[in-house]
């Protein structure tokens, strides 16, 4: 081995030596918040790795090469060890540790400046290489040291946060704590129920699911009703229930981290409301949400109206994948038969709870067709439409999250039909399972699938006064613009995160208002896929789609779906004092950074988010 060769090997050897002591610093700052044993040996381990680096270009001898092979080797064993059974001294001693993306770009630079100790022990006094087969060994530790160093660091220094309030208590500011909203005593009728959450065997797959079913059961109250429900977790892990789409008061919203603690394998917790709003909610987990939703954990809730008679069939339709499949169903099937006669009116309450992915520009959209039948769209997402005309076959898109209420009259021959349901397609280039409901018995006509017109809010029904579409000046006006696919370091690694004005949850600058405040939201999509974006607690009222103000009846949505390209401007009264999430309902969207926060004037909440208290809302 010529001295170049020498040289070119140690450098290689020194940049992957400096490339883990970059990460270990960068991530000792962490530790010693977690655990000062930890932080010390970190600090200690990035000066060592320092001095090894330094060692190498001044001293370099075979004896150095083997103190640094097995020095490294020792690191590396206490990694491996520490990630399987655990360490003797660590702050719960003998529990194995998760595998972040630092760690493991430290690991992998010290594995191959191993290989280069040794590559240097054997060779020391070995042939001459070619400087073609030089360059050609030492490149990949070249490039590999400063791209490992960059996003070991990088993830280091973001990691996930500890613990995170999204309102914090300020003194002289905040006085009340949002744990105290809640529902006022009074003589409602109560309706209680018992939501137990627990593994259960679905389909031959080992499901999450209340009361061994999912979907879970259906609730169903009156308006009016005092609602009650113990949610009992017998879990593995934490879980907690948000009510979408019904008001309620903050403190049962059910968001692990701003509403609550999540609720810990053998816990419980109790929520309760008054069912004000008659209409079609559903409930599920909002504690890990993009891996509790998809193993079985929703239900649907309906809030019967007060002064009409019940609709003789008044069926719930909840759409959603099948637990650990790309399959969709429909309350559990994938062809379900509902009883109805000639002449009966017949509901159809759908709800989209699909976690779908997001693989093109509708990717995340359900559009089922009702054949057989004029129909009309009488409620979305629960709230009745003034005067809907009858409809014929038409695409009705529902995001996820979202309801839309289909109610028909049966024929005097033949069934009606509930198509054009989709389920995950895993990749772009796969065809998704698909799932029907038919209703009544008898022939269908055939329909031409791909000529269907597409459902359109803002030009159906009868206009109708309504406060925030009449409201002329707004208190808060806020833009919100949706992008997908923002490179940044977050919750210790490399990000692709999907952003609300450039930002991702959980930093994302809250929307301040006061009780009272009429607010509106200009939402403008700059991504290439569709975002439901969910509020809790409010209701929308839509005002207008590119500009341009809607000329139907007025639609109340608690989700908006935003188009690729579109922009949307929607009006909410603050009627609802708390701490309030508004989020993308596509799961791996808020996951990836589309959540944030509507925080009302002298509300804070106790709750964080994060590694200390295990509360990840999304
Ligand atoms: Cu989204």
């Amino acid at each position: 081995m010529n001295r170049d060769e020498r040289v070119v090997r140690s450098y290689s050897a020194v940049l992957l030596t400096l490339g883990a002591a970059a990460i270990h610093f960068a991530a000792a700052s962490e530790h010693f918040s977690e655990y000062l044993p930890y932080g010390i040996f970190f600090v200690l381990l990035g000066f060592a790795q320092v001095g090894l680096a330094i060692a190498l270009v001044l001293v370099p001898s075979r004896r150095l090469f083997g103190a640094a092979l097995v020095g490294t080797l020792a690191v590396i064993g206490i990694w491996l060890m520490s990630r399987t059974t655990g360490m003797p001294i660590a702050p719960v001693p003998w529990r194995p540790e998760e595998i972040a993306f630092p760690d493991f770009a430290a690991t992998l630079l010290e594995a191959i400046s191993c290989l280069v100790f040794i590559r240097r022990l054997r060779h020391l006094n070995a042939r001459r290489a070619g400087r073609v087969r030089l360059a050609l060994v030492t490149a990949p530790a070249f490039l590999l040291s400063p791209l490992m160093a960059f996003g070991g660091v990088g993830g280091a220094l973001s990691p996930m946060p500890a613990a995170y309030d999204t309102a914090p208590f300020v003194a002289g500011q905040t006085s009340t704590s949002m744990v105290d909203l809640v529902a006022p005593d009074g003589a409602q009728p109560l309706k209680e129920f018992t939501l137990t959450a627990a593994l259960t065997a679905v389909g031959g797959q080992t499901a999450w699911a209340y009361n061994g079913t999912v979907p879970g059961p259906e609730l169903r109250v009156r308006q009016g009703d005092r609602v009650n429900v113990t949610l009992i977790n017998h879990l593995p892990v934490a879980t907690s229930i948000h009510w979408h789409g019904i008001n309620v008061p903050n403190a049962m919203d059910g968001v692990a981290g701003i509403t609550q603690d999540a609720v810990a394998p053998g816990g419980r917790f109790v929520y309760e409301f008054i069912a004000n709003e008659p209409g079609t909610y559903w409930y599920h987990s909002h504690q890990d949400t993009m891996n509790q939703i998809p193993r079985g954990l929703f239900g649907s809730l309906v809030v019967e109206p007060n002064a009409s008679a019940p609709t003789v069939r008044d069926y719930t339709l909840m759409i959603h994948g099948l637990p650990n499949s790309d399959a969709v169903a429909v309350n559990g099937s994938a062809s379900l038969h509902l009883d109805a006669n000639p002449g009966d009116t017949v509901r159809l309450r759908l709800i989209d709870a699909v976690s779908a992915m997001d693989f093109g520009p509708t990717g995340t959209v359900q559009m089922p067709v009702l054949m057989g039948a004029p129909y009309t769209v009488a409620a979305l997402d629960g709230h009745d439409l003034n005067q809907p005309q009858p409809l014929g076959p038409e695409r009705i898109p529902l995001g996820m999250g979202q309801r839309a209420d289909l109610v028909f009259t049966m024929p005097s021959a033949g069934a009606v039909r509930l198509v054009g349901i989709r389920g995950i397609a895993p990749f772009p280039w796969s065809r998704p399972t698909t799932a029907s409901v038919t209703i009544g018995t008898g022939p269908v006509p055939a329909v031409n699938f791909s000529s269907l017109p597409t459902f359109d809010l803002t030009r159906y029904g009868v206009p109708a006064p309504d406060p925030v579409l009449d409201a002329t000046r707004f208190d808060v006006t806020r833009q919100i613009v949706l992008s997908g696919g923002v490179p940044m370091f977050r919750n210790g690694t490399f990000d692709v995160a999907d952003t609300f004005n450039g930002q991702a949850s959980p930093f994302i600058q809250p929307i301040n208002v006061r009780l009272g405040d009429l607010v509106r939201l200009h939402i403008v999509n700059r991504s290439r896929t569709t975002h439901p974006i969910h509020i809790h607690g409010h209701i929308f009222s839509v005002l207008a789609k590119n500009g341009r103000p809607i000329s139907g009846s007025p639609v109340h949505l608690d989700a908006i779906l935003v188009g690729p390209g579109d922009n949307w401007d929607v009006g909410f009264v603050a009627d609802n004092p708390g701490i309030w999430m508004l989020h993308c309902h596509v799961l791996i969207h808020a996951a990836g950074g589309m959540s944030m926060t509507i925080n009302y004037h002298g509300i804070y909440t106790p709750f964080t988010m994060g590694t200390a208290s295990g509360n990840i809302p999304e």
